[in-house]
């Protein structure tokens, strides 16, 4: 089934019950930080997190994504890894990010050499819905807005989320200059999940972050999926 992957843990990852994805970016946390960072963000009821070290060689990210995955292994959290499907061939973790510019989603699944979750970044409705023709698992939709750990991309607006979620069936990831404080809007503009990186990262309390923006995101499902009363 389109979306389910076996966990390492014999659990498997269903991505359309992921809502909160953390970003653990490399560029905000120091690496001797990244354990703790990874711990509150499952502690807030992240639903994945993907590791982003722009600055660091492979081997760093193997020896990194290894430990993060003894941690977010036993809670189920999956862990995604960006840019780099050599990391998913020799540690494993659950996925592989990759952006406009990277490997295609066929050459990560030849690369990764096992089954994986692959995501890919979009920035326009037309790169969305060439993500799902290539095969990707879920998207990334931004920037909404416009932020500094993405600065050399024009931001989306909110006008076109509704539109990128009536023409693509995956799971979509709304991402960039998303925060607490603008949530609700994100939302109300027709989000369903949303991918932070700074807001957690920054954030005095990342535990309490995440399990804010996690109660957003839990209530929006609610109202538009309501159980029934019986
Ligand atoms: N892709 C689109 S925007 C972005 C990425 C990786 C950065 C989002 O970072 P932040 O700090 O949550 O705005
Ligand atoms: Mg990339």
């Amino acid at each position: 089934m389109a979306g389910l992957i076996e966990m390492t843990s014999d659990t498997s990852l269903n991505l359309s019950e992921c809502r909160l994805y953390g970003i653990l970016d490399l560029g905000y946390v120091r690496k001797s930080d990244a354990t703790y960072a990874a711990e509150a963000m499952i502690k807030g009821g992240v639903d994945l997190i993907q590791l982003r070290g722009k600055d660091q060689s492979i081997e760093e990210l193997v020896e990194l994504a290894a430990e993060l995955h003894e941690l977010t292994a036993p809670s189920f959290t999956p862990l995604i890894v960006n840019d780099h499907a050599e990391v998913a061939s020799k540690v494993p973790v659950e996925g592989v990010h990759v952006g406009q510019d990277d490997d295609s989603i066929e050459v990560v699944r030849r690369k990764a050499g096992r089954t994986v979750v692959v995501g890919k970044s979009t920035h326009s409705l037309g790169q969305a819905r060439a993500a799902q023709r290539e095969g990707a698992d879920y998207i990334g939709f931004g920037p909404i807005f416009a932020t500094p750990t993405k600065p050399d991309y024009r931001p989306i607006g909110l006008k076109e989320i509704n539109r990128v979620h009536l023409d693509v069936s995956l799971p979509i990831f709304c991402i960039g200059g998303i925060k607490i404080d603008n949530l609700e809007q994100v939302i109300a503009a027709g989000a369903h999940r949303i991918a932070i990186v700074s807001g957690l990262l920054k954030a005095p309390d990342i535990v309490e972050y995440a399990r804010a923006c996690k109660k957003l995101l839990t209530l929006e499902s609610e109202i538009r999926n309501p159980k029934s009363e019986i």
